[in-house]
């Protein structure tokens, strides 16, 4: 019983059984042309994991050629959709089949609760492989009627060789979210993974070659940003770049896409985004909501409600009810199954987040409840609740990623609208009411890429999530991911003595 208490998190710890360490180009394992190698380590004991290939922009030239090669020349985009779909589906039953080592390495590399990677994120992985494995027959164009002498039709062809840079937040989550819809259109591609958490990309490389993907249709070039994912964005023969990370690093890749050969672009970039509880709500459903919203995955997580906006009337009930909660909100070993946040990614984010909050005790907020480090070892950070936030304070606009929730008072709906709004993000919104039309009204009225009412963190491989303003543009999840991996081509034809 993998979830059966300490006992198992000890055996988990002493197998991490780490096989994969190198790039995977071309189908094989190889190493970094420079030779180089940089550590993973475990944010929970701060102790190296295993030595990565350090890949550069002569590693992912190699690995686009490789795409390239599968593109222009082999069996992939050639194949019947239900061909691929078959293939997809293999590998899904392959993540299944994997599902323990998975869930240990995103546990190990990210310091993620295991309790939730085996019984929710991994197992959601297959999901959307299934997903979109199912969609790959379904890829079809339109007819055209053009005029009289002339028909036309559109063919939807997959983009080409796609670039995928993503995070270490949900390590096998977004490597899936990003291949599957692009397998299922056809294309070929080269993943960066996040330098922080490369263990999972490589392992689920080794369970597609095991399932059928061929040779150069996925490649995974590990390595830092600047370097291997800035040659990533930049590349001349590299056809669509989806991006996954902070927004900053989203201008550069946008940059380096416009700079080079004008490759399109999607970007899921940061968010600061507000549940807004009204009176009505009940209480205790609330506070759950908002700690669940705030805290999950220890913040770490774009979509995170670290702006919590609250009605007068129910805030001094919600704000009792939130505190007697995060008290029994476990920190701690993330293989434990009581444990509902593990440490911080790495010591950069451990330091961010206690600098943000820093920031607000001196901007004048009150800290209600955290605040400190929680251990001597490891990056762990108490579950923090701020309130007295005012919009203009760096807690309130800032996308910290980490335990910490901003508390607002507000008075009207209308006041409500407008403090969620204010923000530069935009990508998600919850609200908590019982009132259908107050639900409707500041569902429609907020922008955001997705609104939770009465609910927070519920993803679907059917749901598209992805940003307004600078949450960046293009979605991910849904028949809208699979969009941005196909191209429409129109063809047009005389036809004659047509009847019509
Ligand atoms: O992100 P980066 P970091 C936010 C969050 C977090 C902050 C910093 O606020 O605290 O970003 O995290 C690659 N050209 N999010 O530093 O740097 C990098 O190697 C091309 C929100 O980890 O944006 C990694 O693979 N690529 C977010 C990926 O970009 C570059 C999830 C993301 O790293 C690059 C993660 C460059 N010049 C962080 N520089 C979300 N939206 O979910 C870096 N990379």
């Amino acid at each position: 019983d993998v979830s059966n208490g300490k006992t198992n998190s000890k055996i988990y710890r002493r197998i991490p059984n780490i096989k994969f360490t190198k790039l995977f180009i071309n189908g094989d394992f190889v190493d970094s042309i420079s030779g180089k190698t940089f550590e993973t380590t475990d944010p929970s004991s701060e102790e190296v994991i295993a030595k990565i290939a350090e890949g550069d922009v002569e590693d992912v030239d190699l690995a686009v050629k490789a795409a390239r090669q599968a593109f222009d020349h082999g069996s992939w985009p050639r194949m019947p959709g239900c061909e691929r779909g078959k293939i997809m589906n293999k590998f899904a039953d392959l993540i299944d089949e994997n599902l323990e080592e998975l869930a240990v390495l995103e546990t190990i590399d990210v310091g993620k609760v295991f309790s939730f990677e085996i019984n929710v994120d991994i197992p959601s992985i297959s999901k959307e492989l299934r997903y979109f494995a199912g969609a790959a027959d379904k890829i079809h164009g339109k007819t055209l009627k053009l005029s009289s002498e002339f028909q036309g039709y559109t063919l939807l062809e997959p983009i080409g060789v796609v670039g995928h840079i993503i995070p270490w937040n949900f390590p096998s989550a977004m490597f899936v979210l990003k291949c599957a819809p692009s397998l299922a259109a056809g294309c070929t591609m080269v993943i960066k993974p996040a330098e922080q958490a490369p263990l999972s990309a490589l392992y689920l490389a080794h369970l597609a070659k095991k399932a059928g993907i061929p040779n150069g249709v996925i490649n995974v070039v590990t390595g830092f940003g600047h370097t291997a994912g800035l040659a990533v964005a930049s590349h001349m023969c590299i056809d669509c770049v989806s991006f996954t990370g902070s927004t900053e690093v989203g201008r550069l890749v946008m940059q380096a896409a416009a700079t080079s050969n004008l490759k399109t672009v999607s970007l899921e970039l940061g968010g600061k985004s507000p549940l807004i509880i009204f009176d009505d709500s009940n209480v205790d459903q609330a506070a759950d909501l908002a700690l669940f919203g705030s805290l999950a995955n220890k913040g770490e997580i774009c979509v995170c409600s670290s702006r919590v906006l609250v009605q007068e009337g129910i805030y001094d009930k919600l704000v009792e009810k939130m505190i007697e909660k995060t008290k029994t909100w476990v920190v701690g070993d993330p293989f434990d199954p009581s444990t509902r946040q593990g440490p911080q990614v790495d010591k950069k984010q451990y330091e961010k987040v206690l600098s943000y909050i820093d920031s607000g005790k001196r901007e004048g907020a009150s800290l209600l409840i955290g605040g400190k480090p929680r251990r001597e070892k490891g990056y762990y950070i108490e579950p923090t609740i701020f309130e007295n936030v005012t919009d203009d304070m760096l807690i309130a606009k800032d996308e910290i990623f980490g335990p910490v929730m901003s508390l607002m008072k507000f008075k009207t709906i209308e006041e409500a609208i407008e403090r969620a709004n204010v923000t530069a993000y935009g990508l998600a919104a919850g609200i908590v009411t019982n009132d259908l039309n107050i639900a409707n009204r500041v569902s429609r009225s907020i922008r955001a890429g997705i609104i939770w009412i009465n609910c927070y963190h519920n993803f679907d491989s059917g749901c598209p999530i992805g940003g307004y303003k600078m949450s960046g543009f293009g979605k991910d999840h849904g028949m809208e991911a699979l969009e941005k991996y196909l191209k429409t081509k129109a063809v047009v034809t005389p036809i004659y003595n047509s009847p019509w």
